[in-house]
């Protein structure tokens, strides 16, 4: 199927116009579009099936709960997870790192044990952890990145130790775009005995993510950053690792008795899952899959691949404009930040719109990392599927005039400055 222009006929959104120009949509790392197909299964759900799920012995909530879990199959073939039940439904990337630090943390972690994470990671894969690490009096310590935006290997080899239990990193940077060697580090990580919690909310949309090659022990993904609606999204580990886990949220469906006292708790992943899922999103995140499947995940990374390419040959043509993480697109993923000149990242995000293009501005909840480089913030285009080489173009195009407009205004306000003189 050819990408693209070729696929945009799927996602409705992608025609619309800003200020009477064609919206030109490169924020796909903070969430992608969605696909007519996962709109409508989204619809029909609530329309054909909608019950409550593990409940009701009626053919409704039978329906319901069948599909509920056959998503779920579907997810844990998508990640290559060896059964369905290594798949804990959350509601994305961030509920599934924090449910590993209160649970696994809590459990394994105390005074003086190390979580060993990198300076490019997402709030999300940092704060859970502090937290942690304030509760349990465990200390934190951050594998530095390199000037071309890698993590420093030698580095982390320094840094683990006997004390490190867990180590924590992102496999795609959303500022950087680096995708990091997971398996090497995953691979000297269990020599020291450390377990692994990748977070794959940037690879998984773009890319073949399977748990068994990365070596990963826990791996948490964003259903809305891989054409899934949002509100939904997972945690995959291995089914010893969650059993031996306690449970996180208390409440309905997690338990298989109640008393005053105490009570006991399901297998995973259902003691995991407490309260009313979300059903009807999870649903729609399997059509999500099949049709990333559809589409071919080797021809979306190419796709994405082949942009990121282009982007970063054609951004060079701007004056002024610094790339953040590596320069080519070997080894990385279709997030490109950058900072021009004195242009604060909030007013080139504002120009953009003027010229109906969505880019991201701001620290990218990366906050380490934009101080790792000394910026308080960047402005970052990201692509997926849809995208295509015009509107690389038109960001280049809108690039320049947010030049020539900042341009004008400082040396105008260098004339004031002078008249005033
Ligand atoms: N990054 C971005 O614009 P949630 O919000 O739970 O779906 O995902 C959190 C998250 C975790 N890790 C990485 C690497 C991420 O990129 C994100 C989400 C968005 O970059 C929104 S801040």
């Amino acid at each position: 199927m050819a990408l693209g222009a070729g696929i945009r006929d799927d996602f409705p959104l992608l025609s619309h116009t800003v200020g009477g120009k064609p919206l030109v949509y490169l924020d796909s790392a903070a969430t992608s579009q969605k696909p007519r197909q996962v709109l409508e299964a989204l619809s029909e759900h609530y329309r054909c099936c909608n019950a409550n799920v593990h409940r009701g012995i009626y053919w409704l909530a039978e329906e319901a709960t069948a599909r509920y879990e056959e998503a779920r199959a579907n997810l844990a073939s998508f990640f290559g997870a060896a059964r369905s039940e290594e798949i804990v439904f959350t509601r994305g990337t961030t509920e599934a790192l924090n449910l590993v630090a209160a649970t696994w943390g809590r459990a394994h972690l105390g005074p003086g044990d190390e979580i060993l994470l990198t300076e490019m990671e997402h709030h999300s894969n940092i704060v859970p952890w502090q937290m942690l690490a304030a509760e349990r009096g465990a200390i934190l310590k951050y594998v530095p990145v390199t000037g071309e935006g890698r993590l420093d290997l030698d580095a982390f080899d320094r840094l683990l130790a006997g004390r490190t239990k867990l180590v924590g990193l992102v496999h795609q940077s959303n500022v950087l775009g680096t995708i990091n060697p997971v398996r090497e580090i995953a691979d000297r990580a269990h020599e020291a005995g450390a377990l692994v919690v990748v977070d794959a909310a940037q690879s998984a949309p773009h890319q073949s993510v399977d748990v068994a090659a990365l070596g990963a022990d826990f791996l948490a993904f964003s259903g809305h950053k891989m054409l899934g609606p949002m509100g939904i999204g997972g945690l995959w580990a291995r089914y010893a690792l969650l059993d031996a886990m306690p449970p996180y949220h208390g409440g309905g469906e997690m338990i298989t008795s109640v008393g005053l006292d105490r009570s006991t708790y399901k297998d995973p992943p259902h003691k995991f899952e407490a309260g009313t899922p979300n059903v009807a999103d999870a649903i729609a995140l399997g059509v999500a899959v099949d049709y990333m499947r559809q589409v071919g995940l080797e021809a979306i990374s190419e796709h994405v691949h082949d942009l990121t390419a282009y982007a970063l040959l054609r951004l060079k043509e701007v004056p002024g404009l610094v790339i953040y993480g590596p320069q080519t697109a070997t080894d990385r993923g279709g997030a490109v930040s950058f900072t021009l000149d004195c242009v604060h990242p909030h007013d080139i995000a504002q120009v953009l719109d003027g010229e109906g293009i969505a880019v991201r501005a701001g620290h990218h909840c990366a906050e380490p990392l934009h101080r790792r480089f000394g910026i308080p913030a960047s402005a970052r285009a990201s692509f997926h599927l849809y995208n295509t080489r015009a509107e690389v173009d038109a960001l280049v195009e809108g690039l320049l005039k947010v030049r020539r407009l900042f341009a004008r205004s400082s040396s105008a306000a260098k004339e004031d400055a002078h008249g005033a003189g």
